[in-house]
Parts: C-alpha cells; sequence; structure tokens
C-alpha cells in the first residue's frame, strides 16, 4: 500500500497536482507546454467532455473525428515532466482506493507537441522534427534506475565528441516509441535526436550577463553524429517524457515546431501558425 505522504490525492480523490481522477483521462494523451495552447488543440475536437486546471496544468479531455483524446499541459521542463507522468500514471495504474499497483497495466499513448529552436543550419524555422531519441542534459531521469532502457553508446559517444563535464552530471539517451514514430512520420518531418536541456539560458548556451561552462557547446552538438543520427533541436521536456514513459512502459513520441534556428539566428515570422500546423498535422495522423 503506498503511503498518503508518497501519493497525495486531493480531497475529491483527485491527484495532487493534476487534479485528475481516473475515469477523466483517455489512454491517448498529447502534451503541450503551454497551457494557452491546450485550447488551440481542443479548438478542433468535435466535442470537449471536461477541463480542469491547477497551477500550469490544464487538462482537457474531449474526442476529435470520433477517437476520444485528452489534452495537458505540462510547463517547462523536466521536473514538471516527472510529476505529469508519476501522476498520469497513478491514474490508470494504481487503484487510488486501496493505493496498489493494479495486477493488470494500461499503457498510454503519449505524444507531445512542443516548441524547440533547430541546431541545424539546413532544418529552418517553421519546419517540423519528431524526436527519434531523446537526449536529456537535465540529470532529472538519474533519480530512476535507467540503465536497462538507455542507449549507453550514443550516450558515451555524445559525452567523448563533446568533452561533456560530468561535473553537470552524465548524459542520457531514451528512445521514442517506433509504433508511434511509424503512425506519425512522414516525409514532411525531419527526424534526429532532440536535446532536453535543464534550463532555456546557459543549458542553452545562451549568453546575457553569465558565462557559460561550455560556450563551444552547442556547435559541437551540432557536429554530433552516430550511427546516422544528428541532433536536431534543444527543448526542455523529450527525453525526461521519453525516459519516464519507458520506464513506466508507455508509447512516448515528441513532436517538435521549430520557432527558432540556433545555427543562423533566426526566429520565426509567426510561431504560432508553425504550431497551428503541427496541431493538425498531428491529431489528423492519430485520427487515421
Ligand atoms: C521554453 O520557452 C519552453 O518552450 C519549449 C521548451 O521545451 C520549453 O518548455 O516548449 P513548449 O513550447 O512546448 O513549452
Amino acid at each position: 500500500m503506498i503511503k498518503d505522504s508518497e501519493l497525495i490525492l486531493n480531497p475529491d480523490g483527485s491527484v495532487y497536482h493534476l487534479n485528475l481522477k481516473p475515469e477523466q483521462i483517455a489512454t491517448t494523451i498529447l502534451f503541450v507546454g503551454d497551457q494557452d495552447r491546450v485550447e488551440k488543440i481542443t479548438k478542433h475536437f468535435d466535442a470537449i467532455e471536461f477541463t480542469v486546471q491547477k497551477r500550469e496544468f490544464k487538462t482537457q479531455t474531449g474526442t476529435f473525428k470520433g477517437k476520444r483524446i485528452s489534452v495537458v499541459s505540462t510547463g517547462i521542463g523536466p521536473d514538471n515532466i516527472d510529476i505529469v507522468l508519476n501522476e498520469l500514471d497513478a491514474l490508470v495504474n494504481i487503484d487510488l482506493k486501496t493505493r496498489k499497483i493494479k495486477d493488470t497495466l494500461t499503457a498510454l499513448r503519449i505524444i507531445r507537441i512542443g516548441t524547440s529552436g533547430s541546431l541545424q543550419a539546413d532544418i529552418p524555422v517553421d519546419h517540423f522534427v519528431m524526436a527519434q531519441y531523446g537526449l536529456g542534459l537535465d540529470n532529472m531521469l538519474r533519480s530512476y534506475l535507467i540503465d536497462s532502457i538507455s542507449e549507453t553508446r550514443l550516450e558515451k559517444a555524445f559525452i567523448e565528441h563533446t568533452h561533456w563535464d560530468l561535473k553537470k552530471g552524465t548524459p542520457y539517451v531514451i528512445g521514442c516509441s517506433t509504433e508511434l514514430e511509424q503512425l506519425i512520420e512522414s516525409e514532411q518531418i525531419h527526424k534526429g535526436i532532440t536535446a532536453t536541456a535543464g534550463g532555456f539560458y546557459g543549458p542553452q548556451g545562451r549568453v546575457l550577463r553569465l558565462g557559460i561552462q561550455d560556450s563551444a557547446l552547442n556547435s559541437k552538438m551540432d557536429s554530433f553524429s552516430f550511427e546516422g543520427h544528428r541532433i536536431t533541436n534543444l527543448e526542455m521536456e523529450t527525453s525526461a517524457i521519453y525516459g519516464l514513459g519507458k520506464l513506466l512502459g508507455h508509447h512516448c513520441l515528441s513532436m517538435n515546431a521549430i520557432i527558432a534556428n540556433r545555427a543562423n539566428g533566426t526566429f520565426s515570422q509567426d510561431p504560432y501558425k508553425a504550431v497551428d500546423e503541427l496541431i493538425l498535422y498531428t491529431l489528423n495522423k492519430l485520427a487515421q
């Protein structure tokens, strides 16, 4: 039995941060960072059955072309992903009344629709990137037992190529759900390794007033390649979603609209349009 202090429930029986009860979520779930992006997705739905919000975590469940889908905003960063993934998993795989793990587990399908910066000059703004791997530079997942799911050869190659300073923690690499990759890919989509940073400025190589530990890191990431895979983009959630999703038995995929190009310093003229197009692209693929 999981103690009250470990699995915290609200007085109405919902999980602590997400404020959700088991019957309120679908088994297909879209993640967005920005809480205002939830309705940019659900405005395309046939009907919305449920809305709840606590802090940055807003959820709407409804149907798109007859398929039941939940949309959850995660806020920014891997620390929030730890909360969202664990609480969603508890909703389907822990009996909240007995506080025991269920005998029969449910695998969720989780797809992030995010925004991101490209590291490659030939992946311009307004294009879409699918993460075949999440490269975690953030350390959050290192609190879990990840040796059985991490791509150690890729990790080692990255550490050597970048002369990574292990004082910052050891990077980890986790693969996407190949089932979802096949469902959602097309020739329109760039594929590669999405790097996930634990911050927006220094951890992604941005310098305003503070010096950073490795000012050449982005160009080293740009030139990294492993068995045909290169690092396409940099954001703040993918590797944490892939890691926790895989450990918990869920199928995860991360799609990002490129709104900045870090290699040539450009920013999208209309980032909302790029995100809207990625939303429709992903919804239509899911409805196939
Ligand atoms: C930073 O501005 C945020 O934008 C990106 C990053 O991953 C980070 O969460 O994604 P979202 O637009 O999905 O939040």
